[in-house]
């Protein structure tokens, strides 16, 4: 914790200019997972809805307890998190707050995780989980015209059996959900919980028309990227900073254009990097990688979408030509129709433009 305050303080200071170019620069994100929208003080307040009892007295001593030292740390804390989540009208709430959030930092487009598992384990009915989200998203997009799609994600810490019961309780919602629910994730423990697992569901949902994605490469090693693509069939991969250690799989992400949802400010807090300044999303970019920026777990991890793009901008020293790159990469790497995409990337250009 100390070296990272240390690391932040001696990282020089963002131009005035650029960070209102970064603040008004449309951006997708493409990484974020709904329960890690969940900040401390709604927590608080959900907790008290639903009489659950919390083992910490205040929200500053719950902030205090987000200190972690690697993945399964953050973890612990994130499904313990996620028990105050009991109604419909949490899941929506949470959701709206995230929404809210997120068009202040100019978020365009969101395609969002969502971990049934985290809540069915619990007794929540499946049905609950997605009504809530889709209820706020849907108002979000009449509202305001706020774009976006949910992604299911499996835990891996989890059998495979338990990820195909899952696809079989939602599947009857798929209709209900039609224009929202695009594509299957797989998240949670990567260490050990190889993609593998997942084969014989992922290939099910393959067949049933799914966008397809995948945590690897976060604290596993390149050979979990390599048979996320090879063995899940996945078109983009959740993280992939460790991609850097092997060249030929560098070498392939370029010449595909595999996007990267990589998580600055996640890969700090989640010590995958310890100093922002040895952050690879530079190489990775120049490397000629589909490199994004987003913010996976913002209530945990100290940012939402502006501050991941500042906290790189400002450590690695990034161009505006860079910061629009990144944003670029994302619009072209969202599920989107062909029609929508372009819209969007049409509204970059005229950003770029102007600016
Ligand atoms: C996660 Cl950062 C990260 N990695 C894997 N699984 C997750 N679930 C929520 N955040
Ligand atoms: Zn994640």
């Amino acid at each position: 914790m100390e070296a990272h305050m240390n690391s932040i303080s001696t990282t020089p200071p963002l131009a005035a200019d650029l960070i209102s170019f970064i603040e008004g620069l449309p951006k997708a994100e493409l990484h974020l997972h709904i329960e890690g929208t969940l900040e401390p003080e709604l927590l608080f307040a959900l907790a008290q809805r639903n009489n659950v009892s919390l083992p910490y007295a205040s929200v500053e001593e719950l902030r205090a307890a987000y200190a972690f030292t690697d993945l399964q740390s953050f973890l612990d804390l994130y499904y313990a998190g996620a028990a105050v989540l009991q109604t419909e009208q949490d899941f929506y709430d949470m959701t709206m707050a995230y929404i809210v959030r997120s068009r202040a930092d100019n978020v365009r487009h969101a395609e969002i995780f969502f971990d049934p598992q985290t809540h069915t384990e619990r007794g929540i009915a499946i049905d609950v989980v997605f009504a809530g989200i889709a209820r706020a998203l849907r108002e979000a997009r009449e509202r305001h015209g706020f774009s976006s799609a949910i992604i299911m994600s499996f835990l891996r810490h989890l059998s495979e059996e338990d990820a195909f019961a899952t696809l079989e309780a939602a599947l009857p919602l798929r209709a209900e959900y039609r224009d929202l629910w695009i594509g299957i994730g797989l998240d949670s423990a990567e260490r050990g919980n190889p993609p593998e697992k997942f084969a014989r569901v992922f290939a099910r949902c393959r067949e049933l028309g799914f966008h397809l994605v995948a945590h690897a490469g976060e604290e596993g090693p390149p050979q979990y990227v390599k048979d996320a693509l090879d063995v899940l069939h996945v078109e983009r991969i959740d993280h992939g900073v460790r991609s850097e250690e092997d060249p030929a799989l560098m070498k392939r992400l370029a010449e595909q254009r595999i996007p990267l949802t990589v998580c600055p400010l996640s890969n700090l807090k989640l010590c995958v990097v310890d100093d922002m300044r040895k952050h690879n999303l530079a190489r990775l970019l120049h490397a000629g990688l589909a490199v994004t920026v987003n913010s996976d777990d913002p209530a945990y991890f100290g940012g939402y979408m502006n501050a991941n793009f500042m906290a790189v901008a400002a450590s690695l020293r990034l161009s505006r030509t860079e910061l629009v790159m990144l944003a670029r990469n994302a619009f072209e790497a969202t599920f989107l129709p062909a029609a929508a995409k372009q819209q969007l990337l049409l509204e970059l250009d005229g950003y770029c433009m102007a600016h």
